[in-house]
């Protein structure tokens, strides 16, 4: 219809997912649920779900790792709201960095934006260096290109992805 006015989706946003204590993927589906259920997101795809060797501290147990694609008209500060909303609603407690956790909800990039306050760095500065980050985004995403690092598929086939394997 000549003049119809198309309401966008607002922007397409990249998040990562993790979690090594209690039911990893249990908590990821539960996460993925609340997510789509959130007003102003639609979620429109999930990578499988993937058993990862920990970055961090020795000693903690394998991570669950997946990536999630999601359209939303929120700003990245109203988005990082949500992710640390449902991060908290699954009990997760501030502790040492890089440690053990529940649940695990990191921005990784929002087309368009390119951002560095206090509370919110995009893209994810670490997103080059982590391929349990990389192999799921690059499942649902290859040919994105994440501002300052470079294609995602490029990134992905650079990075050591030894550790990372099919959560069976
Ligand atoms: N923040 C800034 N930018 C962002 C962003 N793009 N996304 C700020 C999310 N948060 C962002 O995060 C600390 C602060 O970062 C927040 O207050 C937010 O304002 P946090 O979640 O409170 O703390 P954290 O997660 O313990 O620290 P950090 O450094 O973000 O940890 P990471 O980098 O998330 O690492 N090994 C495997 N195999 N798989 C994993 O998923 N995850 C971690 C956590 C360690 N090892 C892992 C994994
Ligand atoms: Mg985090």
């Amino acid at each position: 219809m000549p003049g119809a006015v198309v309401l966008g989706m607002g922007s397409r946003a990249y998040v990562a997912l993790g979690a090594n204590l209690g039911d990893p993927p249990a908590q990821l589906r539960r996460a993925l649920q609340e997510l789509g259920a959130t007003p102003g997101v639609t979620l429109v795809a999930v990578s499988h779900f993937y058993r990862t060797a920990p970055l961090g501290p020795p000693g903690q147990p394998d991570y669950c790792n997946a990536v999630c694609a999601l359209d939303t008209g929120l700003t990245p500060e109203q988005l990082l709201d949500v992710l640390q909303r449902i991060e908290h609603a699954a009990g997760r407690q501030r502790g040492e960095r890089w440690g053990p956790r529940l649940l695990d909800l990191d921005l990784l990039h929002v087309e368009g934006q390119t951002i560095r306050t206090p509370r919110l760095t995009l893209p994810h500065p670490e997103l080059q260096r982590r391929a349990f980050v990389l192999v799921p985004l690059a499942e649902i995403a290859p040919a994105v290109e994440i501002p300052g690092q470079g294609r995602v598929g490029t990134l992905a086939a650079a990075v050591d992805q030894s550790g990372v394997a099919p959560w069976t």
